[in-house]
């Protein structure tokens, strides 16, 4: 791992957990993801560390699991608040939720007026409810990024798709906790797994509040046509965020979508093309709106999600070819939120405002 004691906030990529709890001198240890094949890991990097554990495999590496660590700088305190696990270090706050839709009831369609009262529908609502309560609670209002990871995210029940039962419930747990649901909404990712707990994971800041940042070639998602569902998905295009002397930025997940349509359904690789042309264009308008802080392709990491894994080194091909050899990516197989959607990418990127060009995810997959 690359040692970099003046980044603030941190992300680092680790094949076992040796690799990964070994090295704690840089900074407080905020909390972890463990994406791994096998649903029901017992996964840990240690009693009180926060931990997602996501039924998602790694592709194009051995083992098909990996950690998330993210750190900032100072020792970190660790938690529970309710149904949240927490870490926070030096204003910034990592949450994880996991809920299984078991523990919800089955009223879909017997309240009148309260048609999507679904399993789903009531665990996203309580997980962001939950998020923000622990927020407030901590003193860690601004929201910067949101992942959030669904069983069967194509699915259908009580008459309506299942991303569109976890929109209705997301958004109604930003209005009970009343956040804006349109304009400065947090960076967010949805994708899908096999089966497993509804994921919910968070970065969050006690006094830095992000930007949030729209595409112009997209319609955002924030205003989608009812036509994708009763209430619209609740996140911006990217979040760009001062944390100290350093600036983040979140890019959410993007896909080949231009105004609010899917293009090139059935080809991978033109959709792929597509996806890095909305990352561009994110790009240009984060410049457009913080032009001391230019960010290129070249400084992001990139988290990919595949729909079929077979698609994945035409998708890697296609990468390289506009990322060069070195470019950082993570290649996770998963369920994509529109079934001819194939690819779905997402992005981070930090300067330190006095050397922009440090590396700060490290991990680079096998080919
Ligand atoms: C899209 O642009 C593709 O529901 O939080 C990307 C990123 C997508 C986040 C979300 C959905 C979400 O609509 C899907």
């Amino acid at each position: 791992m690359i040692d970099l004691q003046s980044s603030r906030l941190r992300c680092d990529y680790g094949h076992a957990s040796a690799d990964v709890s070994r090295d704690d001198s840089t900074g407080g240890l905020l909390g972890s993801v463990f994406f791994s094949r096998e649903e029901g890991s017992r996964a840990s990097l240690g009693a009180g560390i926060p931990v997602a554990r996501v039924p998602m495999p790694v592709l194009g590496t051995e083992g098909s699991s990996i950690w998330e660590i993210w750190r900032a700088n100072g020792s970190a305190s660790h938690g529970r608040h309710g149904i949240v696990q927490y870490g926070y270090a030096d204003g910034i706050l990592f949450g994880a939720i996991q809920l299984s839709e078991g523990h919800f009831s089955e009223s879909g369609g017997e309240v009148p007026g309260q048609t999507l009262r679904t399993p789903l529908y009531q665990a996203a609502a309580l997980a962001y409810k939950s998020a923000f309560e622990a927020m407030k609670e901590l003193q860690f209002p601004h929201a910067l990024r949101f992942w959030n990871y669904i069983a069967d995210i194509n699915g259908y029940s009580h008459g309506i798709e299942r991303y569109r039962q976890f929109n209705c419930g997301r958004q109604e747990g930003f209005l009970q906790s009343e956040r804006e649901v349109t304009g400065s909404v947090p960076a967010a990712s949805a994708v899908g797994f096999a089966s497993g707990p509804l994921t919910v994971y968070f970065l969050a800041a006690r006094d830095a509040r992000p930007v949030a940042i729209e595409n112009p070639r997209q319609v955002s998602a924030y205003l989608y046509p009812t036509s994708y569902g009763p209430r619209s998905p609740t996140f911006s295009r990217a979040g760009l965020v001062s944390v100290g002397s350093e600036r983040v930025l979140f890019v959410s997940g993007t896909a080949s979508i231009v105004g609010h349509q899917t293009c090139h359904p059935g080809d991978v690789v033109a959709q792929t093309r597509e996806t890095m042309a909305n990352i561009a264009a994110i790009l240009s308008e984060t410049c457009r709106v913080a032009p001391d802080a230019p960010f290129s392709l070249a400084d992001l990491s990139y988290k990919v999600y595949v729909r079929d894994q077979n698609d994945m080194p035409q998708i890697a091909a296609e990468l390289r070819r506009h990322l060069g050899r070195n470019a950082k990516l993570l290649f996770l197989k998963a369920d994509i939120c529109r079934q001819d959607l194939l690819v779905e990418i997402e992005a981070t990127a930090s300067h330190a405002l006095d050397s922009p060009d440090q590396t700060h995810f490290p991990w680079v997959p096998h080919e």
